[in-house]
């Protein structure tokens, strides 16, 4: 018998998060946490953090590449929140000390130039609301152990959404082949992995569509001027002091992140 409510999960996941401790996963203990009850949590976590002054300024998605399907062991693509908090200005260091155990992954990144709200919602409709692309950088943090969690835990973690870079100053995605669009992955002036932004559902603008959809299945709409994620290109890489990530991409320039 486990007593777990939606309000004790958030007061749990928001703990770790101030305390910097990851933890054991809540679907260990808690059996009714199916899928909609794990997102039920997600929207109840981003209102406390609004409450608390934070800001919702776009959506991610998670799970969307090959890659990082196979190295979470989880082949379902998911949504979460993204907040002003979690914004860090391009070539900010990233203090590791506010943070558990920091993995960063490159994105891209769509600034959105009209509401989209599924259902419906094609890729094609997709990019035609989207008005600028954007190279991005993603840094994960679950408040899960060693990363280890099922895909109820992950989204009431608001998907291990921790910081978030996104590249200025964009293009229009017509001037882009965004399924080709390559990207290195360096690590101290290394290339350590490279992708094209095929590798997320196929083509970018069909990971904006999912999030499009499911989003409007919660009835919830991605609005005007919010960011949104298409998840990682590759695998993620844990962040040391004074490494330094970059993604490196052929049209929408590069990104350079450091652990301080
Ligand atoms: C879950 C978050 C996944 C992505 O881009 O695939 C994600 C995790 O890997 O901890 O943000
Ligand atoms: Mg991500």
């Amino acid at each position: 018998m486990s007593d777990w409510t939606i309000d004790r999960a958030v007061d749990e996941l928001l703990g770790r998060e101030a305390d910097r401790r990851a933890g054991d996963r809540l679907s260990d203990d808690w059996e009714g946490l199916d899928l909609p009850t794990a997102y039920r949590v997600q929207d109840a976590l981003v209102r406390r953090k609004v409450e608390s002054g934070e800001r919702v300024v776009g959506v991610k998605l998670g799970l969307t590449s090959r890659a990082k399907q196979q190295r979470m062991g989880i082949d379902s693509p998911l949504t979460a929140w993204l907040t002003d908090a979690m914004m860090l200005p391009e070539g900010a260091p990233v203090p590791l000390h506010e943070l558990i155990h920091p993995r960063v992954e490159p994105e891209i990144a769509f600034l959105m130039g009209e509401r989209l709200c599924g259902p419906g919602v094609t890729a094609t409709s997709a990019l035609a609301a989207v008005r600028s692309v954007h190279a991005g950088f993603e840094v994960i943090d679950s408040r899960f152990a060693d990363f280890a969690f099922a895909l109820p835990d992950v989204v009431a973690d608001n998907a291990s959404s921790a910081r978030f870079v996104v590249g200025g100053p964009g293009l229009p995605p017509r001037d882009l082949d965004l399924a080709r669009e390559a990207c290195d992955l360096g690590s101290d002036g290394r290339v350590i992995d490279s992708a094209t932004g095929a590798a997320v559902q196929g083509h970018p603008a069909e990971a904006l569509a999912l999030a499009a959809n499911s989003l409007g299945a919660r009835g919830i709409a991605i609005e005007e001027g919010w960011l949104v994620l298409s998840g990682g290109l590759t695998d993620a890489v844990p962040l040391a002091p004074e490494q330094e990530i970059s993604a490196e991409f052929a049209h929408l320039g590069t990104l350079r992140l450091t652990g301080v």
